[in-house]
């Protein structure tokens, strides 16, 4: 990946004093990939224990901070839950989604770019 880009110096092309052309090093950009936010949105139905519930089980938070999140997003409305590769978002919107959905709670999951 690496490229090595040579070039000539001055005006010497052709001439007989000998190459100065130079080698420069140029470094392959690394892209970082772009993250999501994963969104918990209120309602007037869902349980606080069940949004606590699924605040531990697909977020790995211990109780105490499940049940501040859960107090945010009861008070404001939405709150970020975590920060992933669109991969593992996607996963965990489908998790939180169908968990509520099996439960019959209208809970909503969403994801945004970051
Ligand atoms: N507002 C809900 C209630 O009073 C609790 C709740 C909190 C619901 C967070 C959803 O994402 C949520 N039972």
């Amino acid at each position: 990946m690496n490229e090595h880009r040579v070039w000539m110096t001055g005006d010497d092309e052709n001439g007989d004093e000998g190459d100065t052309s130079v080698v420069v090093k140029t470094r392959a950009k690394t892209k970082r990939p772009p993250l999501y936010k994963v969104l918990l949105l209120n309602d007037d139905y869902t349980p606080m224990e069940f949004v606590v519930a699924v605040l531990e089980r697909f977020f790995g938070m211990n109780h105490a901070q499940a049940f501040e999140v859960m107090l945010t997003v009861h008070k404001k409305g939405v709150a970020v839950v975590g920060v992933f590769s669109h991969e593992i978002a996607e996963t965990k919107v489908a998790q939180v989604m169908d968990f509520a959905r099996r439960h019959q709670h209208p809970l909503q999951c969403t994801m945004e770019k970051e």
